[in-house]
C-alpha cells in the first residue's frame, strides 16, 4: 500500500469504501473514533432515560421517549460502521469494542459523566448537548470513511429535531414561573462548560487531530469548532433571557468571535480518567444490564441456529 499515494486519494475528496485497500492506521483511527462515538450514543440514553417516568406532560414523555430510541439508533448505525474496519484481528467487532468500554478501556463523551439533577436539565442536553454534537457531526459529515460520512447524514438530520426539542423545553420554562426561570437558568450553569469541552481539548494538546486531519477524518479543528458552537450559542441564551455563566465572555470586534473564560480543564482530565460525577455509576448500568439481558442475546442466537438448521434440512 503507497502511503502517499493514499493520502493524495483522501486529501482529492474521495472516499475509502470497506474493502478497500487502507493502511493500519487509518483503520485503527476510525475504529478507535467511531466505536467511542458509538459508545458515547448508548451510555448519552442514560441521563435522559432518568426523566422518561417524571417528564410533565404524555406530549414531552412521548418527545423524550423517541429522541432516546434516535440515540440507540445511532449507537447501532456507528456500531455497524465500526465492524466494517473489523479485519479478524483488530477487535473492530462489536462484542470486543463494547467489551473495551465496559472494562473502562475505550472511551466515551465526557458529557455523560454528569447527572440530570432537573426536567430543565432535559432541555439544556437537547440545546447544548445535541447542539454541540450537530457541530462536530455535520464537519464529520464529510469525512473519508464512506459508512461513518453516510451515517452522519442521518443522525445529524434526527439530533437536529433534538436540539430543537431541547430548546423548546426551555423556552416554555423560561416563559414560565420565577421557579421555572431559574431552574432553567441553574441547569444552564452546569451544562454550559463540561459541553465545551465534548470538543475535545485544545488544539495544542489534541494528540490524535493531525493524522486524523491528514487522513481527512477530522476536517476543522476542536477549537475552530468550539469557537463556532459558542459564537451561535451565545444570541440563542439571549432569547432565552439566560444569563451565560462566563464573565469573560464578550464580542471580540477585532476577531469576529466571542471572547471567553479558561474551560475547566482539570475537571475534563479527572472525567477522562474515571473520577467524574457518574463515571462509575454508568458504567454499572452498563455492565448489570449486560449481564441481566445476556438471556435476550443468547435466545435471538438460539433462534437464529434454528432458522438457518431449517434452511438447511
Ligand atoms: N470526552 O486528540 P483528541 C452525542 C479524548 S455524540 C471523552 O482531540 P480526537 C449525541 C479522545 O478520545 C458525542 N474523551 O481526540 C448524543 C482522545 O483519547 P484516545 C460524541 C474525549 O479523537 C446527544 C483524547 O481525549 N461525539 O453527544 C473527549 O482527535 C445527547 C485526546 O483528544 C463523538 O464522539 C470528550 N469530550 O478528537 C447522545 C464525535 N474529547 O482515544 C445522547 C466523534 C477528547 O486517544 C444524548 N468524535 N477525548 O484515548 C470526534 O469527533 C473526536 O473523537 C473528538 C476528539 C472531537 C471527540
Amino acid at each position: 500500500m503507497d502511503h502517499d499515494k493514499f493520502l493524495e486519494y483522501v486529501q482529492a475528496e474521495n472516499k475509502v469504501e470497506p474493502k478497500d485497500v487502507m493502511p493500519e492506521d487509518y483503520r485503527k483511527l476510525l475504529v478507535r473514533q467511531i466505536s467511542q462515538h458509538a459508545h458515547s450514543e448508548i451510555v448519552g440514553m442514560l441521563p435522559e432515560a432518568n426523566w422518561i417516568s417524571r417528564a410533565p406532560s404524555l406530549r414531552r414523555k412521548m418527545a423524550l421517549l423517541a429522541k432516546i430510541q434516535d440515540e440507540a439508533g445511532h449507537g447501532l448505525y456507528l456500531y455497524s460502521a465500526s465492524e466494517t474496519l473489523n479485519n479478524g484481528e483488530n477487535g473492530a467487532d462489536r462484542d470486543s469494542t463494547y467489551q473495551a468500554m465496559l472494562e473502562g478501556k475505550a472511551k466515551y463523551s465526557s458529557i455523560f459523566n454528569y447527572a440530570a439533577l432537573s426536567w430543565a436539565d432535559i432541555g439544556a442536553i437537547g440545546w447544548l448537548v445535541d447542539g454541540a454534537a450537530i457541530m462536530n457531526q455535520v464537519m464529520l459529515m464529510g469525512n473519508s470513511y464512506g459508512p461513518y460520512s453516510r451515517a452522519m447524514v442521518k443522525i445529524c438530520k434526527e439530533e437536529s429535531f433534538h436540539q430543537r426539542q431541547g430548546y423548546e423545553i426551555l423556552m416554555t420554562l423560561c416563559r414560565g414561573t420565577k421557579e421555572q426561570k431559574d431552574m432553567a437558568q441553574d441547569a444552564l450553569n452546569r451544562f454550559w462548560w463540561p459541553a465545551l469541552m465534548m470538543f475535545g481539548p485544545n488544539d495544542a494538546d489534541s494528540p490524535n487531530s493531525k493524522k486524523s486531519m491528514d487522513y481527512r477524518v477530522k476536517r476543522e479543528s476542536n477549537d475552530d469548532l468550539r469557537q463556532r458552537f459558542i459564537d451561535v450559542t451565545v444570541s440563542q441564551a439571549e432569547f432565552l433571557g439566560l444569563k451565560m455563566p462566563d464573565e469573560n465572555l464578550v464580542w471580540n470586534e477585532e476577531r469576529q468571535h466571542y471572547d471567553f473564560g479558561d474551560l475547566p480543564w482539570d475537571e475534563f482530565m479527572e472525567v477522562l480518567k474515571g473520577n467524574g460525577p457518574c463515571n462509575k455509576k454508568r458504567l454499572k448500568t452498563k455492565i448489570d444490564a449486560q449481564k441481566e439481558h445476556s438471556w435476550v442475546k443468547e435466545a435471538a442466537i438460539a433462534f437464529a441456529e434454528k432458522q438457518e438448521e431449517l434452511v438447511n434440512a
